[in-house]
């Protein structure tokens, strides 16, 4: 039984593995690993189907003329990639190749390496799955308390899940938020789907999906009113109090119902259970940053939680730094061009020295604000996870070049010219790293414990191209193991130190309020509640409110025809984006046949003659797709949901590229109107 870390997901859980002759019979949970106590789910556990599924990619792949695949040596492959390449910087310039690494790439080795070939080779075109995730409610909490903090469950008194449902997302971190609640820790939801999480709660607030700023806003109200915040903490620490306690003047319960469709007593007794029971947190999830004011609601709820003084406290929000890596950006890397996105987005494409992906469309259709021929895609599936995917497709079809590695022939690779076989987390090195039970940073190395039979190592691959380039000199590793190796010098430990360390190394142990001794990480040194660095951008400085670009409220004709809001992508535990529908453990978890659905209320299924499992058309203002409808109590008569991956009923179809939100530029995949038309 060999030791290892599924890297699967940010969970990182440790694992037990059965090797015999270099193939993985089982996976199972480690009990001694200090972080994730034997806990798996059942995606981790079903590595072994993953590795030796039939329809694995196995062998690089070229299409030709006709659109048949060929099998072609490695070789053969990285010298047509490195020929396309060096094309393209010779006759578009080097800006005009984009390479992005998708949630796959997440926190893995390869990402990194994936930004420092685009460095190397001189595009500013660097993207990743940041830009429609994490990052805008990264940048939001670092301009407002200068980093995004996470919550220490076991020790809170209240837990804010908003817009989180780690039950299907983030399961190990159940343990922690159980344990709490056996304490007699209160629970909050903010979420417009009575999701089982949602049921156990003290509160549910079930909102119209997108209102959520300005049900933040409704909080803080009550919070000044009431005279419940830290007013030490505020006085001290926070920069703009008195403006924000003219913006939430007038958002009292009752416009706030009307907002957001949330009763007003339960506002006013969700405010109270917060602020009373000391000290809470609030987990933001993905779906307050796919909105069209998304930013700002990150802003608004960073802000919430900050005037209770929940900040780095044992029990509140906690502050801890990543661990201290050498860094593999290149430094005083010079373009020839500004990235795309830079003008829309100007703050969130220097903030991470990157492309915004998501109007990738409009640079390769229309050449704004320049040509953009190739694009390189690792570990990700664009067809089924962007928005406008009917635009998105018609722009992949136009480039000169496009490669993708990925593990399975999906919908994106099915686009490519060149496709590369990828492999999974156990046939590679990777750094994992985590916070124990005593809030201690951790950092690891998760070794590799079989030699991949189809895959080719992410890392090696992108070497091997810049090598084929002549751009060994920012390669300069011979091996996985060294490039790995060179991430550790900074913590002053080798590769075989960090492989010996099954649990990984204590980097940093937990301090509560460092803030005390330096101040926070923002250009006052204090929570900025009133933010200059916005200002200065020509943005909102404080977290105002705005409809979603498409609601009942903001585009009232449009609403007359596409009544209904739907909110696109909540998580199901056993896919992960479009992951794992070729999986039979986990695409029959369920026990039943897994397809896409729509949920819907039974008053609309009702109005519009529908029964469970009929087929309806969805429609908006992109696209349209066909799946069945799941009629559900769980979300509201004027509500819509549908998860997202589905190759046949594909929620992007719908979504919209346009309407980004203004400051991170991520795409409002939670609330857009639809209508629904039964079949
Ligand atoms: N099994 C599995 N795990 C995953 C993933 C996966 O695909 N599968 N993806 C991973 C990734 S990349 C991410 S970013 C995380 C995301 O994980 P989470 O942040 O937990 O995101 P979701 O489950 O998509 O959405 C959480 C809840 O938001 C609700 N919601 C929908 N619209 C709105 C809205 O407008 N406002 C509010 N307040 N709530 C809304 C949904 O009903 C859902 O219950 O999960 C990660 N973990
Ligand atoms: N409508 C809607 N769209 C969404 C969302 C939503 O909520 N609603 N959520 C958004 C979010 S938060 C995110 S993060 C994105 C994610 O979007 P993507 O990054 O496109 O995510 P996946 O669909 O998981 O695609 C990952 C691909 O990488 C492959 N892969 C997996 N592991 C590896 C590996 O180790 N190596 C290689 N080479 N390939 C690998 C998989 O087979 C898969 O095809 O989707 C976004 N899209
Ligand atoms: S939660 Fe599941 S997928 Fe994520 S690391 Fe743990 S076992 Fe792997
Ligand atoms: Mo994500």
């Amino acid at each position: 039984m060999a030791k290892g870390i599924c890297t699967l997901c940010s969970g990182n859980c440790g694992i037990e593995v059965m090797v015999e002759d270099n193939k993985v019979l089982s996976v199972k949970g480690d009990k001694e690993h200090p972080i994730s106590k034997g806990f798996t789910c059942p995606k981790g556990r079903a590595l072994p189907e993953m590795l030796y599924a039939k329809d694995r990619l196995s062998c690089p792949m070229k299409k030709d003329e006709n659109g048949n695949w060929h099998e072609i040596s490695y070789e053969e492959a990285i010298d047509i990639i490195v020929e396309k390449f060096t094309y393209l910087k010779e006759n578009f310039g080097s800006e005009s190749l984009a390479v992005h690494t998708g949630e796959a790439g997440v926190r893995k080795q390869f990402s990194g390496h994936v930004r420092r070939f685009g460095q190397a080779y001189g595009t500013p075109n660097q993207s990743s799955a940041g830009s429609h995730c994490h990052l805008s409610k990264e940048m939001a909490n670092k301009m407002t308390v200068g980093v995004l903090p996470s919550a220490d469950y076991k020790n809170s008194k209240c837990i804010v899940l908003w817009g989180y449902n780690p039950m299907n997302s983030r399961p190990s971190q159940m343990m922690d938020i159980n344990k709490a609640i056996n304490n007699g820790a209160k629970l909050i939801v903010v979420d417009p789907q009575k999701t089982y999480t949602a049921k156990r709660a003290d509160v549910h607030l079930q909102l119209r999906p997108g209102t959520d700023g300005a049900l933040a806003l409704g909080l803080i109200h009550i919070i000044i009113e009431e005279e419940l915040y830290d007013k030490d903490f505020v006085e001290e620490w926070t920069v703009g109090f008195d403006k924000l306690v003219e913006l939430v003047k007038d958002y009292i319960p009752e416009k706030v119902e009307k907002i957001t469709d949330v009763p007003k007593e339960l506002i006013v007794e969700g405010a109270r259970i917060f602020a009373n029971n000391k000290p809470g947190n609030i987990s933001p999830g993905i779906a307050i940053e796919l909105l069209s004011n998304g930013f700002q609601t990150a802003r608004a709820i960073s802000i919430l939680q900050a005037i209770m003084g929940y900040i780095d406290i044992i029990g509140g929000a906690t502050m801890s730094p990543p661990p201290p890596l050498s860094s593999l950006e290149l430094e005083n890397v010079k373009y020839n061009r500004e990235p795309i996105g830079k003008s829309e987005y100007p703050l969130f494409c220097a903030n991470y020295n990157s492309a915004q992906a998501n109007i990738f469309s409009d640079a390769i259709l229309e050449d704004k604000p320049y040509p953009l021929k190739g694009m390189m895609i690792i570990g990700s599936n664009p067809i089924l996870t962007w928005p406008n995917v009917n635009k998105l497709r018609e722009a992949l079809k136009a480039l000169d070049f496009l490669v993708v590695m990925d593990n399975f022939m999906t919908e994106t690779a099915k686009m490519a010219d060149i496709i590369i076989p990828g492999t999974f987390p156990i046939e590679r090195y990777e750094i994992w790293n985590g916070v124990d039970s005593s809030g201690d940073g951790i950092v690891g190395l998760a070794p590799k414990l079989i030699e991949s039979k189809q895959g080719i190592s992410e890392c090696k691959f992108i070497s091997d191209i810049a090598k084929g380039m002549g751009l060994e000199e920012a390669f300069p590793w011979n091996s996985d193991e060294e490039a790995i190796g060179y991430r550790f010098q900074k913590i002053g430990k080798t590769f075989e130190e960090m492989l010996n360390m099954n649990y990984g190394y204590k980097y940093r142990t937990f301090e509560e309020k460092k803030y005390t001794k330096n101040g926070f990480n923002t250009p006052s040194k204090k929570v900025e509640i009133y933010s200059t660095t916005l200002e200065k951008s020509g943005y909102d400085p404080l977290p105002i409110y705005n409809e979603p670009a498409e609601s009942p409220l903001s585009t009232k004709e449009l609403a007359e025809e596409y009544p209904l809001v739907l909110s696109t992508g909540a998580r199901y535990l056993q896919y992960y984006h479009s992951r794992y529908r070729n999986i039979e453990s986990l695409n029959g978890y369920k026990s039943q046949e897994e397809v896409a659905k729509v949920k819907i209320n039974p008053q609309i299924a009702e109005r519009k003659k529908i029964k469970d499992g009929d087929m309806v058309k969805v429609e908006s203002l992109r696209g349209s797709i066909k799946l069945k409808a799941e009629i559900t109590e769980d979300v509201l008569p004027t509500t819509a949901l549908i998860s997202h991956g589905w190759n046949d009923a594909n929620a992007n179809e719908l979504t919209d590229n346009e309407n980004l939100d203004p400051i991170s530029g991520f795409p409002p995949d939670r609330a857009l109107l639809v209508k629904l038309t039964s079949l």
